[in-house]
C-alpha cells in the first residue's frame, strides 16, 4: 500500500491545533463543513477564464451555473447591483479595484497603517505604494478617524481615490462623511469591508453600499466563508463595472477558482439565514464584553472600547511588547497577534499591542462564563508575563474550554 502523504499528517495535527487553542486572531473565523465541502471538490480541475457565457474553454456549462448562484447570492445579501466574485483575496480584490480606476501616479488617500490601515492601501512595501503616491489621514486624540484630517488632506492633495475601510479599527465609521469629502474633491470613494463584512451582512454595521462607488470584502473574517475576495457596488454605473471586471480578468488574474467561488455562494446562503444574524449579533456583544474586563482590570484599549468584532490592547502602561504578549499567550493555547497601536513606537514585528478578535470563540458558542475566564486568564498571564507556573495553570483551563466546545465534532 503506498504511504499516505505526510501533508495528511499534517493537516491532521493542524485540526487538533484549532481545536486546542482559543483563537483570537480577528481576521480569522471557521467556515462549516459545506463550505470545506464545496472548496476541496473536483471544481479545482476546471478552468474558466472570462465571465458567464463568454468564457476562454469550453465545458462551462455548470460552472456558469455556479458563478451566477454566487453573484446573485452577494447581491441579496448586501443590496448590491453589482458583484464581481473571482478575486483570489481582498489583496487581489483591491488591486482590480485601483487598476480599474487610477493611472500609475495617481493619488491615493487612505488610512495610516499602524492607525489601522492595510498594507493593500498604499503602503511603500506594497505594490500599491509603489505604483500610486499615496497620503494617510490617522486617528486624532481620542483615537477616532479624524475626518478633518481626512478633509484637509482633500482638499489639498485631490486625491483620484479615498479609501475607507481598516483592519484593526474597533468603532463605526461614518461613511457618510466619507462620501461627502469624495463627492466634494471629485474622488473615487472605495470602502474595503473586509473584516466587518459578516456584521454588515447582519445589518450590524452600516452598509458601505449606500455610500461607496465601490466596496471590496475578504469573504474569510466575519463573513465566515472562505478566503477569498469580492467587489460589489450598487447603482448603474455600467462603464465602470465593465472596466472592473476586465481588470479582475484579464487584468491581474488568470482562470477564477471555482471551487472558492462555489464555497463563496454557500457562505451568502448562510449568511443570509437568521442564525447568522443571531452569530453576529454575539460577536459584538463578546467583543464588548471582554473589552470592559480589560478595561477594568487596567489595561488599556485603543479608541476605548468597541462596536465590532475586534478591539486593541495598548500594552505601553504595561511594559510588554506586542511579540511577548503573543508568544507568553501562544504557550497557554490562546492564539491572538501582535499588532501596532496609533504611533507606535516598535516595528511592526516587535509592536506595543496586540488585537483581539471575538469570530472564533462565538462560532464555537463558548459561554459567558468562559469568555470571561479565558479573559481573566489572558490578564494573569500578561499581568505575570515570565511566570511559567501561571502559563501552565492557565493553559490546563484554556484546554479544557476547548474540549467543552469543539469547533468540527469530527470523530
Ligand atoms: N491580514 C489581515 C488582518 O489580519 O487583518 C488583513 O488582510
Amino acid at each position: 500500500m503506498e504511504k499516505q502523504d505526510k501533508i495528511f499528517k499534517l493537516i491532521k495535527l493542524e485540526l487538533k491545533r484549532q481545536e486546542n487553542n482559543i483563537n483570537l486572531i480577528a481576521s480569522e473565523s471557521y467556515a462549516n463543513l459545506n463550505i470545506i465541502k464545496a472548496q476541496g471538490s473536483i471544481l479545482t480541475n476546471k478552468y474558466a477564464e472570462g465571465y458567464y457565457k463568454k468564457r476562454y474553454y469550453a465545458g462551462c456549462k455548470y460552472i456558469d451555473k455556479i458563478e451566477k448562484i454566487a453573484i446573485n447570492r452577494a447581491k441579496k445579501l448586501f443590496k448590491a447591483d453589482y458583484v464581481n466574485v473571482q478575486p483570489h483575496s481582498g489583496s487581489q480584490a483591491n488591486l482590480a479595484v485601483f487598476n480599474a480606476i487610477l493611472k500609475p501616479g495617481d493619488t491615493i488617500l487612505s488610512m495610516k497603517l499602524n492607525h489601522g490601515g492595510h498594507l493593500t492601501h498604499g503602503s511603500k512595501i506594497n505594490i500599491s505604494g509603489k505604483i500610486y503616491k499615496t497620503k494617510f489621514y490617522n486617528l486624532n486624540k481620542k483615537e477616532k478617524i479624524d475626518y478633518n484630517k481626512v478633509e484637509y488632506l482633500s482638499k489639498k492633495y485631490k486625491p483620484k481615490l479615498i479609501i475607507a475601510g481598516f483592519s484593526s479599527y474597533s468603532r463605526i465609521c461614518n461613511w457618510k462623511i466619507f462620501k461627502y469629502i469624495a463627492n466634494l474633491y471629485k474622488s473615487h470613494l472605495l470602502i474595503d469591508m473586509a473584516h466587518i463584512a459578516g456584521l454588515v451582512a447582519a445589518k450590524l454595521y452600516p452598509n458601505p453600499l449606500k455610500y461607496a462607488h465601490i466596496v471590496t470584502s475578504t469573504t474569510h473574517k466575519t463573513l465566515s466563508g472562505p478566503r477569498g475576495g469580492i467587489i460589489l457596488a450598487k447603482g448603474d454605473n455600467i462603464k465602470l463595472y465593465n472596466k472592473i471586471n476586465s481588470s479582475v480578468f484579464p487584468g491581474i488574474q488568470g482562470g477564477p477558482l471555482m471551487h472558492v467561488i462555489a464555497a463563496k455562494a454557500i457562505c451568502f446562503k448562510e449568511a443570509l439565514k437568521n442564525k447568522f444574524k443571531i452569530y453576529q449579533k454575539n460577536i459584538i456583544k463578546n467583543s464588548k464584553y471582554m473589552a470592559k474586563i480589560f478595561i477594568k482590570k487596567k489595561f488599556k484599549i485603543v479608541s476605548n472600547g468597541t462596536d465590532t468584532h475586534l478591539f486593541l490592547i495598548n500594552l505601553n502602561n504595561k511594559n510588554i511588547t506586542g511579540i511577548k504578549a503573543e508568544k507568553k499567550l501562544s504557550l497557554a493555547n490562546i492564539i491572538i497577534n501582535k499588532n501596532c497601536i496609533p504611533d507606535d513606537n516598535k516595528k511592526p514585528f516587535i509592536t506595543s499591542g496586540i488585537r483581539i478578535g471575538t469570530t472564533c470563540i462565538t462560532y464555537r458558542k463558548i459561554k459567558r462564563k468562559y469568555i470571561k475566564q479565558i479573559t481573566y486568564s489572558i490578564c494573569e498571564i500578561l499581568n505575570n508575563i515570565n511566570n511559567y507556573k501561571i502559563i501552565k495553570k492557565n493553559k490546563k483551563i484554556i484546554k479544557k474550554i476547548c474540549k467543552k466546545y469543539p469547533i468540527y465534532n469530527f470523530n
